[in-house]
């Protein structure tokens, strides 16, 4: 792909624009940047293209910037029905996501993780086997730092290991991993795509261009995403925690069992893994058949899982007053995860549910909730509407704002009791993303006991 002299439109100066901006002038292309937030908002991002050696300008937000341009790269946050990109489409102009540019130009084998919960950790524990048995590793994707980022670099890694989320999947038309992994789908990200058959449809599509010599591994344990065992091309490995599988990886009693694709088996111990929950025996064994593919041997495996402590804001011990101990879960920003989050606890649960509300299903978690919570506390912009939903299954209470909601949570709970931030939700009504939700929350419970 020549991008020379060629017109981009680039939707969004956040990570992935500038990233993007970085590598087409690289590549010599002529850049349009726009942003819904006015330049004298763009903050560090201003002053890094300000010294960027290319043809750039700074169009109004609007179909304007789409003037004789070539091709669009939008930031996974903007929504497909952005008039920009509708107006694009109407155009013919072709739109690309960050990943499928990058992928273009990636010379690395990749590894791509997507599904709706765990992929973080996924992606961060295949980063730390790969590293811990020495090869050269590239982590990055919705994780934080963007593909065309390392793209535009030397790519001296063995390995890309990549996180890949749906919105970055939306606009992808030859991505093709070598390595694909689907932990999940549960019900997400509908007020972008649309209906959860879209949203599923696009998860999927990680698949989509895998020829036979690729892997493709996935959950056995979730019906509909199983069953794209028979249908897709690349040869498939599945995981689970629930019984034996054919192929693939399943939990025996206190062992991980591995059925060879070349015949055999190798067997790994539970006890290795610190992190709570079944989702997180799921979680590991999709990144050792991921690593395991990659050519990573057994005892480097062991190694770097039993070493493996989790990722922050992720069901993460936040510290204890008074008895009460406190887990920040404030990644947890749909549904599904909120599931996970309860079935790791055995002791009675207080639990933060709110912010901004993603068309969440939260009617599901009443079994959860009547089981192991002991109070729901709700907060934030969705307060209202999660208690008509599940307000009363148990004793429910509302606050405003996730500090009020601490406070009222901590007054609830006994010595011994869990009080849990798994919001189930958004924090852009409050926050500036989950980190900033997260950290407040250790915070106060970092300050001084009462
Ligand atoms: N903007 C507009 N118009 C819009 C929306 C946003 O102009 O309609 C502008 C904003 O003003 C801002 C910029 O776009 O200046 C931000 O773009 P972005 O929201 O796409 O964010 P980036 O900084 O580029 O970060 C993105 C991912 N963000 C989203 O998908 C929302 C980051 O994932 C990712 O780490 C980063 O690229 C690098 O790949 C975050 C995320 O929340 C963690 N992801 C979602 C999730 O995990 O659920 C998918």
């Amino acid at each position: 792909m020549d991008l020379k002299a060629k017109k981009v439109a680039v939707i969004g100066v956040g990570k992935t624009g500038l990233a993007t901006a970085r590598f087409l002038a690289g590549r010599e292309a002529r850049i349009a940047l726009t942003d819904a937030k006015p330049l004298s908002a763009w903050g560090e991002a201003s002053a890094a293209l300000e010294n960027l050696q290319a043809e750039l300008t700074v169009a109004p937000y609007g179909p304007e910037i789409l003037t004789d341009a070539d091709l669009v790269v939008p930031s996974p946050g903007i929504y497909p029905d952005n008039p920009i990109l509708v107006e694009a489409v109407r155009r013919g102009i072709p739109v690309l996501s960050e990943i499928e540019l990058a992928w273009r130009f990636l010379k690395t084998p990749l590894v791509a993780i997507t599904g709706t919960n765990g992929k973080t950790t996924v992606t961060s524990l295949i980063g730390e086997i790969l590293r811990g048995a020495g090869e050269k590793v590239f982590v990055g994707g919705n994780i934080g730092a963007p593909l065309i980022g390392y793209v535009d670099g030397p790519q001296g890694a063995d390995w890309a290991v990549v996180e890949v989320s749906s919105f970055q999947l939306q606009w992808a038309q030859t991505f093709h991993p070598r390595i694909a992994v689907l932990l999940n789908v549960t019900t997400d990200h509908i007020d972008y795509h649309g209906s959860f058959h879209a949203y599923r449809e696009i998860k999927e599509g990680i698949f989509a261009r895998q020829n036979a010599g690729d892997l493709a591994i996935l959950n056995a344990d979730e019906e509909t995403t199983a069953s794209l065992c028979g249908r897709l091309t690349a040869r498939t490995e599945l995981f689970s925690t629930s019984g034996a599988v054919d192929h693939g990886m399943f939990l025996s009693g206190e062992t991980l069992v591995h059925l060879l694709p070349a015949g055999g088996k190798e067997e790994y111990p539970l006890a290795m893994i610190h992190l709570p929950g079944r989702h997180n025996c799921e979680n590991v064994m999709a990144a050792i058949l991921a690593a395991r593919a990659c050519g990573c041997s057994p005892p480097a495996i062991v190694r770097a899982v039993d070493g493996f402590r989790g990722i922050a804001h992720r069901i993460e011990y936040a510290g204890e007053k008074n008895g009460v101990l406190f887990y920040d879960d404030s990644k947890g920003t749909n549904v599904g995860a909120v599931m996970r989050a309860l079935e790791s606890f055995s002791q009675p649960v207080v639990l933060l549910l709110g912010g901004r509300d993603k068309e969440g299903d939260f009617q599901t978690l009443a079994p959860l909730i009547r089981r192991g919570v002991k109070e729901l506390v709700l907060f934030g912009e969705a307060r209202e509407k999660i208690n008509d939903l599940v307000g009363g299954v148990v004793k429910t209470t509302l606050a405003p704002t996730m500090k009020e909601a601490m406070e009222k949570a901590y007054s609830s709970a006994s010595p011994g009791d869990v009080v849990l931030l798994s919001p189930g939700c958004a924090s852009f009504d409050e926050f500036r993303d989950y980190k900033e939700r997260g950290d407040r929350f250790q915070e106060w419970v970092r300050r001084p006991k009462r």
